[in-house]
């Protein structure tokens, strides 16, 4: 073999798509796949199983990405606090859950959330969460990345065999939640303050809790910035981008007004199948983008890899700089989109979009 023949083999090398699974968010950035419930640096708090799909080090610190799988508690899942130097967005993939958020002397917020919705939490916000329903899974975006090190300090790592999303077993409800008093009070270094003298309202069935203003009924608008807000489930602002041989409809959850400085953006996005006269457009952002599906299965190409086959759950990650191309064959899919940075995927479709009323797109 001559040197020419030799310098050329990494690139004549083919990578297999499984190559691109991986158990655990990777240790710094490169394409890869979490499966849903692969153990990704797993934590259990209490009866809480924690997954980071994303983490500090997968993403060079722009978001983590994690899922919180628990039964019904009848107790806060953790107590009142706030963050000063994260915003962290909580997102229903499944089950029920309460969230409560404050921001300073305004009206404290609380939402009952079901599957779909999603409620933004900026930095300095006191907030809370309940997880209500036995199969629950809330999805966390958090920005910067790096907030995983909290959970790993808390938790007991866990891998399981069976990947099943939480451990079947009694709990007596003190060991359902977080640190006490004055565990949580010792978080200071992980960006946790204590809250403990917010009182969560427990008003929301009666109708005199903000919550029955419009959740669910009224369509929403992103919150100002630096305040909390809540967005029902196919609810929010939408836009239909018809560009790319497919429909894609985008619902923005945080764009860069919200996020200022914490530089993410985050929507979902709901694709018709494509058309067989066009392929999947080639798209590189500036920073990391990552996808989850939220419903049907969405294909995905990255780099030089072969295209896979995300389902429900599943976590794709590209490093900023790195092609990709994604479509879905089937009727309708819908997946998280996260970017790092102020015009990631969701806001170059919004840009080339239209406003639109609807979850559906149109009939050819
Ligand atoms: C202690 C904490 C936190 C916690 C659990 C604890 C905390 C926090 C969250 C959280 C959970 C799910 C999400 C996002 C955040 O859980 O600070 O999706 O923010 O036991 O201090
Ligand atoms: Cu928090």
């Amino acid at each position: 073999m001559n040197l020419l023949f030799l310098g050329l083999l990494p690139l004549v090398a083919s990578q297999s798509v499984s190559d691109l699974y991986v158990d655990n968010a990777p240790s710094s950035p490169r394409p890869y796949i979490v499966p849903h419930y692969a153990n990704s640096h797993a934590v259990t708090i209490g009866s809480q199983l924690y997954r980071f799909t994303v983490t500090g080090p997968s993403s060079d610190y722009a978001f983590t990405l994690m899922s919180t799988n628990a039964p019904y508690s009848g107790s806060l899942g953790v107590l009142p606090h706030i963050h000063r130097k994260h915003y962290e967005n909580f997102f229903n993939f499944k089950g029920r859950f309460q969230l409560w958020a404050q921001y300073g002397e305004d009206e404290q917020q609380a939402r009952l959330l079901t599957q779909g919705d999603y409620g933004s939490v900026p930095r300095n916000t006191t907030h809370t969460f309940q997880i209500l329903d036995p199969d629950t899974e809330m999805v966390g975006v958090i920005s910067p990345g790096g907030f995983e090190d909290l959970f790993y300090s808390l938790g007991t790592n866990y891998t399981s065999a069976t990947n099943t999303p939480y451990v079947p077993q009694a709990t007596n409800d003190s060991s359902a939640s977080g640190p006490d008093p004055d565990g949580i009070s010792g978080l200071e270094s992980f960006d946790v303050y204590a809250q403990l003298s917010f009182e969560p309202r427990r008003d929301i069935a009666n109708g005199s809790a903000p919550s029955d203003k419009g959740w669910h009924t009224d369509s929403a608008s992103l919150g100002k910035p630096g305040k909390p807000y809540f967005i029902a489930n196919n609810y929010g602002p939408k836009y239909l981008n018809s560009k790319h041989g497919a429909y894609q409809i985008v619902q923005p959850l945080v764009t860069s007004s919200q996020a200022q400085d914490t530089n993410f953006t985050l929507s979902t996005v709901i694709m018709s199948r494509q058309r067989a006269s066009s392929s999947a457009p080639t798209w590189t952002a500036a920073g990391a983008i990552a996808f989850e599906v939220l419903e049907g299965s969405v294909q995905i190409q990255i780099g030089n890899y072969p295209a896979a086959r995300l389902e429900m759950g599943d976590v794709a990650f590209v490093p900023p700089s790195v092609s990709y191309r994604y479509w879905t064959e089937g009727s309708y899919a819908k997946f998280l989109s996260v970017n790092a940075g102020r015009d990631g995927l969701d806001q170059r479709l919004i840009q080339a979009g239209k406003d639109w009323a609807y979850p559906t797109f149109p009939r050819y």
